[in-house]
């Protein structure tokens, strides 16, 4: 008795499937079927549906050969179950181990329960929610009586566990003909049948939200126009069909009107695509019932009556005010938005400045990386340009008396809006839609090592839209700074660009041709007040994604023993700490003052790898840099695994490919340095392939062939 059938339709999910299945059959409560609908799934999916069914025999499997759409692979399911109760599941979820013995327990005469949804982007064995998975089982204290309006106010079937004798005495089946929304003519009859239904708070379902809706979108990520028009079609069928039930109707139409706020009207701001639906819209309104209609907002109702009468002409005139009134409303939410609406509205109709570049480096944090040098080499061979460095605190001690303008503020978005020319090495936020003429040279900062956006898996740093936001960004890029033969591969699929590849090296590291001498390398060491006499050691690790305080401030905790190398080092050496750019908290190394130097705020950070005789990195892009001066380089990599293995994944093998030795101690890294000079010899022969490889086109004059390929210059 009380056997579930859970029902998981699914469609090319194979990267997730393994995740789900093994949630399911790892279940404290075993009395189940598994029914796997293959909706016409490609064949690698349909090969790793085949392959996991065979793990366990409550497992059953259907294909079907053509995609028929989620509302029918479900159909299928109910069609095929045989147990007490029917679970639906989606493919890419998980459970937490005792969910279905949790509901089990808590159903006992009713035809429902539910439980708790956590949206989740990373796997669950990554997962710090992954604690709620082992919660302990304590049904009474977590149970709560909710109204069914609340459980489905996110019209969704999924984490219910439902009685089947409800489902087969009333034929309850999901709509075929639509992609998205098939679940509302599931819900509507559960809906006028039941009023309360328990919900068990520690029941949880993992509910994922895919972190890469350009290569792989979810159903409810594609295009607003057919989610649009389905969810027009399934609400004006079932409005036809529940027609005499005032609470079928009333949840219908508020449904309806909070889509048509919401999406609908969002989607209308674009003025050509009332061409897409009108035709939908009207069939809509004029079904809606006029005295809920009555309660909304003036302009909405105006709007809807329009349609109610189809007067297109009317209708358009309503709506441009309402968007223009959600602009003036968005404006005055706050100054970044007023200043994105100037932005948009006022200064990127402005003329365009023919001859004005701006230049940005790692988000306005300092004077560096290639936009510094390709800056320079302009202001000496093209002063005829006009040139802007935009910073989070201007002021800065730059080549030349360009003008520099505070990141962020209304001349910041003005010179955005009106400059022919950006010129950056990282992201420039999402809400500068690029203007008509505008020509954005990207030149990134670095080769990469560690996995990029859309050759990672799971997201783990602050921002879960990583994939989405960089895919929107890059599509402005025209011009993209390649550094090797490798990072044009890279480049190629992990921002899917496919624009112009300048391959030309990188203009960061012409200095490290042009200035690595006696002189220069002197000259630096007394203007960052270190001794001329010593031997250099720079220490550069990267960032930890997982360890931050907010989006963009990243923690670090030094784990070199600085007493130590004082010690054995001391007499020879000093050591530059150099924090990523993301770093947030400030080194203490007031106790090893005159040894250690803390220089994570210094401009450029070309110029410490000339004055040093040594580089200690981790996974940081610095490396590919440092070897264009074939000195040592060594490896601190006391969290290889974690880093390698669930963090990032890089793209080379790094105990085998790299120039330098790996070391996980503090001890390795004081015996490694003493003896320098062997370890160095030791590495010749892989420097030598790795120079190769990775330095090849550097050669001095990467400012110029860029600037001499992007800008109108002889
Ligand atoms: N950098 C620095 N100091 C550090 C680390 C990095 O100044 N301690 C600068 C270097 O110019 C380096 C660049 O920031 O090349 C990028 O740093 P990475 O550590 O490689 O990390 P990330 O910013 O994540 O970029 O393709 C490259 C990747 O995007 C990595």
């Amino acid at each position: 008795m009380n056997k579930i059938s859970i029902i998981v339709p699914i469609y090319n999910t194979e990267e997730f499937l393994e995740e789900c299945i093994f949630s399911i059959i790892m279940q404290s409560f075993g009395n189940f079927e598994l029914l796997l609908i293959n909706d016409g799934s490609g064949p690698t999916c349909t090969n790793k549906i085949n392959e996991l069914s065979k793990i366990d025999n409550r497992i059953k499997v259907f294909h079907q050969k053509v995609r028929k759409g989620v509302g029918a692979a479900r159909n299928l399911g109910i069609e095929k179950s045989t147990g007490d109760y029917i679970y639906f599941m989606d493919s890419d979820d998980y459970l937490g181990e005792s969910t279905l013995q949790l509901l089990m327990k808590n159903i006992t005469d009713h035809k429902m329960v539910t439980g708790k949804q956590v949206r989740t982007t990373i796997s669950h064995e990554n997962e710090e929610t992954a604690v709620a998975l082992d919660t302990e089982v304590d049904p009474d204290v977590h149970v709560y009586q909710n109204n069914i309006k609340k459980v489905f106010k996110n019209r969704s079937v999924l984490h219910r566990l439902i009685s089947k004798d409800l489902v087969k005495d009333k034929n309850i089946r999901f709509s075929e003909e639509v992609d998205c929304y098939s679940d509302l003519s599931f819900i509507l009859p559960l809906l006028v049948d039941m009023d309360e239904v328990p919900y068990i708070k520690n029941a949880f379902y993992f509910k994922r939200k895919r972190n890469d809706p350009i290569t792989n979108p979810a159903i409810l990520q594609l295009d607003a126009e057919i989610r649009i028009k389905d969810f027009i079609t399934i609400y004006n069928q079932l409005k036809e069909d529940y027609r005499d039930n005032s609470e079928a109707v009333n949840f219908l139409d508020n449904h309806m009107i909070n889509f048509y706020r919401k999406t609908i009207v969002t989607f209308l701001k674009e003025e050509n695509n009332i061409n897409l639906i009108y035709k939908q819209l009207v069939s809509f309104a004029t079904k809606l019932d006029q005295q809920l209609l009555s309660k909304k907002s003036i302009i909405v109702r105006r709007e809807l009556n329009a349609l109610v009468k189809n007067n297109r002409e009317k209708f358009e005139s309503i709506n441009r005010l309402h968007q223009r009134l959600r602009k003036v409303k968005y404006a005055l939410s706050g100054r970044t938005k007023l200043y994105t609406q100037l932005y948009r509205s006022v200064f990127t109709k402005l003329p365009l400045k023919e001859k004005t570049v701006l230049f940005e480096s790692f988000l306005g944090k300092n004077y560096s990386d290639n936009p510094k040098y390709i800056y320079e080499y302009m202001l000496k061979n093209h002063p005829d340009y006009d040139f802007i460095w935009i910073f989070k605190e201007p002021g800065k001690k730059i080549l030349g008396n360009s003008k520099q303008i505070k990141r962020f503020s209304l001349k910041y978005y003005y010179y955005m809006g009106t400059a022919k020319y950006w010129v950056s090495n990282s992201r420039i936020p999402k809400r500068f839609d690029k203007r008509e003429g505008n020509v954005y040279l990207q030149t990134w900062h670095g080769t990469p090592l560690k996995k990029l956006v859309f050759d990672m898996k799971d997201i783990h740093s602050a921002n879960p839209n990583y994939k989405r936001d960089v895919y929107i960004q890059s599509r402005r890029w025209d011009y993209l700074i390649s550094p090797n033969q490798y990072s044009t591969e890279i480049f190629g699929s992990a921002f899917k660009y496919d624009k112009t590849m300048l391959e030309y090296g990188y203009p960061r590291n012409d200095i490290l041709y042009t200035g690595n001498d006696e002189a220069t390398i002197n000259e630096l060491k007394r203007n960052l007040n270190i001794p001329v006499d010593k031997k250099v050691v720079l220490y550069a690790p990267t960032w930890r994604d997982n360890d931050f305080f907010e989006a963009g401030k990243y923690r670090f905790t030094l784990q070199l023993d600085l007493q130590k190398m004082k010690e054995q080092l001391g007499d020879e050496y000093v050591v530059l700490l150099r924090m990523h750019y993301f770093i947030a908290n400030q080194l203490d190394i007031t106790e090893f003052e005159g040894f250690a130097f803390d220089l994570s705020t210094y401009d450029d950070i070309a110029e410490l790898y000339l004055v040093s005789d040594i580089l200690i990195t981790d996974y940081s892009s610095v490396f590919f840099d440092y070897a264009n001066l074939r000195r040592p380089i060594l490896f601190y990599t006391y969290d290889l695994e974690n880093y390698r293995d669930t963090l990032r994944g890089f793209y080379i093998d790094i105990e085998e490919d790299v120039p330098g030795p790996l070391l996980k101690t503090t001890d390795e890294v004081i015996s490694t340095i003493e003896n320098i000079e062997h370890v160095h010899n030791q590495y010749k022969e892989k420097y030598g392939r790795f120079y190769e490889k990775f330095c090849s086109w550097d050669d001095g004059k990467a400012s110029e062939k860029v600037v001499k390929e992007v800008f109108e210059v002889n």
